[in-house]
This record gives C-alpha cells, sequence and structure tokens, in this order.
C-alpha cells in the first residue's frame, strides 16, 4: 500500500479514495488487486479524528502503519516525519501509468524508479519487500504455462521451481495464491535475496533484478540469512520514497474519512 500511494501522485494518501459513479479511483486499477489493509487504515483515522479532528492525515498514517507493520514482523524500522497533506485526485489511469507490472523488465523499472528520484539501488533494496506477502497464481502463470506462447516457461526461472510452482498454481486459476518467498513469507529478513539468487524470484521483475550489473550486485551481496547491510539499507530507501510529492501547507487537505475527499 506504501509503495502504491507513494508512486501514484506522491504519498498523498490517494490509493485510499474510493470509486464515485463519475470517478474511477487508483483503487479500481488491474495493479489494486494486491492491496489490502484498508480497514486497518480507515480504523486508525477513526481513533485519530475523535482525539484529535481534521489534524492528521490520511497520507501520515498509512505511512506509520506500514512503518509499524514491517517493525511488528521483526523487520527494520525508520522515520517518518509527517505533516504530509492528503490529495484530491485519484485516477485508475494514474495508478496504470506508474506502477510497473510484475511483469516489468529491467529497464522499465530503471525508468519508473528513475521518474520518482529512486535509484537502481533503491529498486534493487525496495523489491526485498518481496520477502513478505503472496500473489495470486494468475499473475505470474504466463512464466509457467506459456511464455511465449508456445507452451513453453520463462527460461530465466529455475526448473525446479516451475514444477513446484505448477503443482500449485494451474493455469486460468483466479483464488490460488502463492508465497514469494516461500517458507518465510511473514518474516521480514533478507531471503528474498537469496531466492532470486537462486532463480525463484517469483515475477519477471523480480527475476529481472540479475540482467543489471548494479542491481544483480546488490542481490548477490544479501543473499545470506542476514543480509548484511539489508535493513539499514531498506530503511534508508523507505525514507526517500515516504518524501516522493508531497503535499504541504496550503496544497491538498486533511480528509475527514480516508476513502473520501472533503
Ligand atoms: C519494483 C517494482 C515492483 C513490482 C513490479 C511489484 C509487483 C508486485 C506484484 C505483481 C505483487 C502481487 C500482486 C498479486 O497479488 O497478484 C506484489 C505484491 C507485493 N508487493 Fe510488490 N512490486 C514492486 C515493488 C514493491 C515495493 C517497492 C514494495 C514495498 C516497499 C512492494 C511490496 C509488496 C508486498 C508487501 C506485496 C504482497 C501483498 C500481499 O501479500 O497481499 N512491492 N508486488
Ligand atoms: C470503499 O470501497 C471498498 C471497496 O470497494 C469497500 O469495501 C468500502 O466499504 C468502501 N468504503 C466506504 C467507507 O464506503
Ligand atoms: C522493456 O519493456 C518495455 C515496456 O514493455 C519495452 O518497451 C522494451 O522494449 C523492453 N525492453 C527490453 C530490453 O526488452
Ligand atoms: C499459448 O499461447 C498461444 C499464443 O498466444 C495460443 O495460441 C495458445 O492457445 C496458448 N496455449 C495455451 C495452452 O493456452
Ligand atoms: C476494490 C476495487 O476497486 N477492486 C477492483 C480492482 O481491479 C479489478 C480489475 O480492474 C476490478 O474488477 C475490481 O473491482
Amino acid at each position: 500500500m506504501n509503495f502504491h500511494d507513494c508512486f501514484v501522485k506522491g504519498c498523498d494518501g490517494s490509493i485510499l479514495i474510493n470509486s464515485t459513479s463519475s470517478n474511477q479511483a487508483e483503487k479500481s486499477a488491474p495493479p489494486n488487486l494486491s492491496v489490502i489493509g484498508f480497514g486497518v487504515i480507515d480504523a486508525a483515522k477513526a481513533a485519530v479524528e475523535q482525539m484529535c479532528p481534521g489534524v492528521v492525515s490520511c497520507a501520515d498514517i498509512l505511512l506509520l502503519a506500514a512503518r509499524d507493520a514491517v517493525a511488528t514482523i521483526r523487520g527494520p524500522y525508520w522515520k517518518v516525519p509527517t505533516g504530509r497533506r492528503d490529495g484530491r485526485v485519484s485516477t485508475a489511469a494514474d495508478a496504470l501509468a506508474n506502477l510497473p507490472p510484475g511483469s516489468a523488465n529491467i529497464s522499465s523499472l530503471k525508468a519508473a524508479f528513475a521518474s520518482k528520484g529512486l535509484s537502481s539501488i533503491d529498486l534493487a533494496v525496495l523489491s526485498g519487500a518481496h520477502t513478505i506477502g503472496v500473489s495470486f497464481c494468475s499473475t505470474f502463470t504466463n512464466r509457467l504455462y506459456n511464455f511465449t506462447g508456445k507452451g513453453d516457461s520463462d527460461p530465466t526461472l529455475d526448473t525446479e521451481y516451475v514444477t513446484r510452482l505448477k503443482s500449485k498454481c494451474k493455469p486460468n486459476d483466479a483464488v490460488q495464491t502463492a508465497e514469494m518467498d516461500p517458507g518465510s513469507f511473514k518474516t521480514f529478513d533478507s531471503s528474498y535475496y537469496s531466492v532470486v539468487t537462486k532463480r525463484r524470484g517469483l515475477f519477471e521483475s523480480d527475476s529481472a533484478l540479475l540482467n543489471d550489473a548494479v542491481t544483480k550486485a546488490y542481490v548477490k551481496s544479501q543473499a545470506t540469512k542476514r543480509g548484511p547491510t539489508f535493513f539499514k539499507d531498506f530503511a534508508k530507501s523507505m525514507e526517500k520514497m515516504n518524501a516522493i510529492e508531497i503535499l504541504t501547507g496550503n496544497n491538498g487537505e486533511i480528509r475527514k474519512h480516508c476513502a473520501f475527499i472533503n
């Protein structure tokens, strides 16, 4: 949620806005399928509004919740300076234009990050968030069953892993999910980098980190049980991402309810 908010119109809580009869919000774009937990933000906002109405933005609450969620599962901790204001615009088209899909190659990933002021190292570091969580099978089954339209699988994927994923994910399954870092998908650690090194990155975007000298070197350097600098690096890159195009002063507003523009 933190990533999807900050990459689309900056960290302004625009991911939280609900669609209306006249507006397809970011939430309604295909990349939204991975984003859950809106109720958690709405509940935090309601509690804060009761104590201190009209002061704390949804944008700040979202980033604080993400930081605390990661810390709760023994991940790194980073500073979240507050004072961001909430955006008044949220469109599905902006989400589609700014969020790279799981099928993205290394050049479009680097370009997407560069357009937000983030480096190749930030790309390699922030991708490490895939140490937690799951994906719908449908997001990556093309890599297993029909990668180039010849009934083949993605040659960059470890063949043993393809077999394992095929037993879990049948073609056209719309319900099943797979762990991105199997065995430790609820623990924030550096094992993502071992997974990618073993050519078991679940998305093409994960595998693609091996196709660039800088991102590949970073992946290899962290591919141990306690990646030597991953936590420190992650905190730093999150602080950078959390500063993308923020609204201050008289820009934006402090929303009353995170799902609705005032
Ligand atoms: C580098 C570009 C990225 C791409 C292409 C990408 C792509 C994806 C995809 C395709 C999914 C699964 C969606 C589904 O369920 O089908 C996913 C899940 C996830 N991504 Fe990323 N992602 C990227 C960067 C990030 C970043 C920067 C973060 C956070 C800092 C992040 C955090 C997550 C998390 C936590 C999940 C799991 C969600 C869940 O378990 O419900 N991703 N990502
Ligand atoms: C906003 O939309 C979501 C999903 O479409 C829905 O679950 C939620 O109840 C809506 N929130 C409000 C406050 O109407
Ligand atoms: C990477 O993907 C982009 C967008 O789909 C495409 O235009 C470009 O040709 C691809 N680059 C390479 C090297 O495959
Ligand atoms: C694989 O893709 C090709 C080309 O898009 C298509 O003609 C074929 O029917 C697909 N095969 C399967 C099993 O989906
Ligand atoms: C909550 C929400 O708006 N979900 C939408 C996510 O995107 C898919 C595909 O575009 C829609 O069908 C969902 O309604």
